[in-house]
C-alpha cells in the first residue's frame, strides 16, 4: 500500500478506510492531499477485491476547508492558469461507491468534499458550512451547486451568503445527510453500512450509482431511459442469474462480478 504523507489508508476486507491525516491544520485541503487523494481514490477503483471506500477525518474535523494559507498569496492569473480545484473531479470520477464519515467540522471545501461522496454518514457532532463569504471569496470545488441540489436553494442561499454552520440534526431534516449517529460510533456505523454495500452484486452497485448520479444531469424522461437501459444490461450478467437463483432457492447470492 502506498505510503502517504497526509492521508491513511486501511484496507478492511473489501471496504477501504481513508483518513485525512493533517491534525495541525484540521485537515485543510492542500495540493498534497488532493494528489494523494486522487491517487487512493483511483487505486482504489482500480482494485478488484475492494467494494466501498470510507472516507473520514479526525474527530474535531473531516476537513476545515482548502487550504487558507496555501491560496492566501495566489492570483487570478495563478488559479486559472493551474485551474486550480479542478482535480477534484478527478475524485468525483470514482466509479465504485464511496461515503463520507463525518465528525466535527465540515467547512468550505470539507463540506464540498463531503458532498462528493454518494453520501454522507455524519456524527451528531458534525458541523457543516460554505464560510468562503468570509473570506472574501465563494465556494469553489462544487458547494454552490452540489448544496443546492442536496437541501434547496432557501437554505443553500442562506448558508452561503451567511456563513453560518449548520448542525448534524438540521444537516439530516435537510437532506444533505443520509443518518447521523453518536460521533463515538461514527466510525463503526460507517464501515458497517459500506460492508453491507461491498456485499452487494459489485456491478450493481456500479449501475446504481450511475443511474442515481445522472438524476443530476438528465430530465425524467431522459433519466428513467437510462435507468432502463441499465437494468436491461444487468440481465446479460450472470450475478443477475446468481441473485434471482439465490433468492428463488433461499440462500444468499455468491457474486462474480460478472
Ligand atoms: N486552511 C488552513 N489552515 C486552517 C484552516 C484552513 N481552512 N482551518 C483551520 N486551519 C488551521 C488554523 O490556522 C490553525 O493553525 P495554527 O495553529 O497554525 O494557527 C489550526 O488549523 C487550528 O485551527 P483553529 O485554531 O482556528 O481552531 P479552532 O478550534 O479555534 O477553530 C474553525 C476551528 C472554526 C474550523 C476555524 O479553524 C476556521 O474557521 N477555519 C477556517 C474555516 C474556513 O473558512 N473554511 C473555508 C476555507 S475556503 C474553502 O474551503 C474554499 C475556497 C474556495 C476558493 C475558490 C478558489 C477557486
Amino acid at each position: 500500500m502506498a505510503n502517504y504523507e497526509t492521508i491513511l489508508v486501511e484496507e478492511k476486507g473489501a471496504v477501504t478506510l481513508v483518513t485525512l491525516n493533517r491534525p495541525q491544520a484540521l485537515n485543510a485541503l492542500n495540493s498534497t492531499v488532493l494528489k494523494e487523494l486522487i491517487d487512493a481514490f483511483a487505486a482504489y477503483d482500480a482494485d478488484a477485491s475492494q467494494h466501498c471506500l470510507v472516507l473520514t477525518g479526525s474527530e474535531k474535523a473531516f476537513a476545515a476547508g482548502a487550504d487558507i494559507k496555501e491560496m492566501q498569496s495566489q492570483g487570478f492569473a495563478d488559479m486559472y492558469s493551474s485551474n486550480f480545484f479542478a482535480g477534484w473531479e478527478k475524485v468525483t470520477a470514482t466509479r465504485k461507491p464511496w461515503i463520507a464519515a463525518v465528525s466535527g467540522f465540515a467547512l468550505g471545501g470539507g463540506c464540498e468534499v463531503a458532498m462528493m461522496a454518494d453520501f454522507i454518514i455524519a456524527g451528531d457532532n458534525a458541523k457543516f458550512g460554505q464560510p468562503e463569504i468570509k473570506l472574501g471569496v465563494t465556494p469553489g470545488m462544487g458547494g454552490s451547486q452540489r448544496l443546492t441540489h442536496a437541501i434547496g436553494k432557501a437554505k443553500a442561499m442562506e448558508m452561503c451568503l451567511t456563513g453560518r454552520m449548520m448542525g448534524a440534526d438540521e444537516a439530516e431534516r435537510s437532506g444533505l445527510v443520509a443518518k447521523v449517529v453518536p460521533a463515538a460510533d461514527l466510525l463503526d456505523e460507517a464501515l458497517k453500512t459500506a460492508e453491507t454495500i461491498a456485499a452487494m452484486a459489485p456491478l450493481a452497485a456500479l449501475a446504481t450509482k450511475e443511474m442515481v448520479n445522472a438524476t443530476y444531469e438528465m430530465g425524467l424522461a431522459q433519466g428513467i431511459n437510462f435507468e432502463r437501459r441499465l437494468f436491461h444490461g444487468l440481465f446479460g450478467t450472470e450475478d443477475q442469474k446468481e441473485g434471482m437463483a439465490a433468492f428463488v432457492e433461499k440462500r444468499p447470492g455468491e457474486w462474480k462480478g460478472k
